[in-house]
């Protein structure tokens, strides 16, 4: 794939800081790939309001681990994390997010800064939970808190090591997802903002998105308080009933689709797999996938095979002159 539009790691890392300041809030999709990076990047729907797309991505520990057939359990290291965001990176142009699972230990997560920065990734969000993490998404897993002192030194660390103000460092709050209070999550809030987070999210894992409102409503308040308002992230998983347009209305600036590329891809892989077996040949599964020369066009196979045809054209021509000037001046 060579990218339609190209972009520099510096233009790309401040895109969403530019993007949330000039529309508010920013809509952004899951990515666990290079294709699914491509797939979610060129995503457009046609609408009476223009045309919509995406304005970034998110490179999630749950489904990057579960594309290598791995549970999101601090498993996958974060060197074959950095692998697959640059694998994202090397052919998408748009802003990227990175889920930073706990940040590790402090010098673990001045690596991991000082690397997403490198690479052109705007933002990385690092979550208030002990090492070794459990995925949120499971009410039964045991999802332990870190002191909230500890965490809040960790992103002073974190900004410390950042070389530009432009590279965003955001606070997840586990809360809700240990099975706490608005009330807990608001406390560790403000101990973050104190700290330096450019962002928090509230996390969830409930369908009632009635807490995750109520935090936003009482995140406004703290926020005037406090004197500077960071900006607020939602992942709205479990309560996707509400739709992106209403988080924003409540105070939401970074809104996350953060799994649904690989759970549509584990989908339609799982169907076709028995389609297959089931059918004895694979024509009916032939509506189920796309088709070659459309892989073909989306990864820039296409565009090398333009490439080589227009040079074997050149090559001809320039031998056909050459031969016929030669002939030119034998006769
Ligand atoms: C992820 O996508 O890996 C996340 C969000 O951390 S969640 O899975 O909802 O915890
Ligand atoms: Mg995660």
């Amino acid at each position: 794939m060579i990218l339609e539009k190209k972009v520099t790691p510096g233009e790309r890392l401040r895109a969403l800081k530019q993007a949330i300041d000039r529309k508010g809030y920013v809509r952004i999709l899951e990515a666990h790939s290079g294709l699914s990076g491509i797939i979610a990047e060129s995503a457009r729907v046609q609408t009476g309001q223009g045309i919509l797309e995406y304005d970034g991505l998110w490179e999630s520990s749950l489904t990057d681990s579960a594309t290598k057939g791995l549970p999101d359990a601090s498993i996958v290291g974060c060197d074959s994390r950095i692998h697959t965001i640059d694998e994202i990176l090397n052919v998408t142009s748009k802003p990227l997010i990175v889920d930073g699972d706990t940040g590790g230990e402090p010098a673990q997560f001045e690596y991991l800064v000082q690397h997403l920065e490198r690479l052109g990734v705007s933002a990385v969000i690092i979550e208030d939970k002990v090492y070794p993490k459990r995925n949120s998404l499971d009410a039964s897993a045991s999802q332990d808190l870190e002191d909230p002192m500890v965490f809040a030194e960790k992103i002073k660390t974190g900004k410390e090591a950042a070389v530009t103000p432009d590279f965003m460092i955001m606070a997840r709050l586990e809360s809700l997802i240990a099975g706490g209070t608005v009330r807990e999550a608001l406390d560790r809030a403000e101990k973050y903002i104190l700290a330096g987070a450019d962002g928090i999210m509230i996390h969830s894992n409930k369908p009632d998105p009635g807490p995750i409102l109520e935090f936003a409503d009482a995140y406004q308040r703290l926020c005037q308080r406090l004197g500077r308002r960071p900006v607020l992230v939602s992942v709205p998983t479990t309560y996707n009933t509400v739709s992106d347009a209403e988080l924003a209305n409540r105070g939401f600036n970074i809104i996350i689709h953060a799994n649904h590329m690989l759970r549509a891809a584990y989908k339609a892989m799982a169907e076709v797999a028995s389609t297959i077996l089931a059918g004895g040949s694979s024509l009916e599964a032939n509506p189920l996938c796309a088709t070659v020369p459309e892989v073909f066009s989306t990864v820039g196979f296409d565009r090398i095979t333009r490439m080589d045809r227009e040079r074997v054209e050149t090559m001809r021509r320039v031998s056909a002159e050459t031969n016929g000037a030669a002939a030119r001046s034998n006769g």
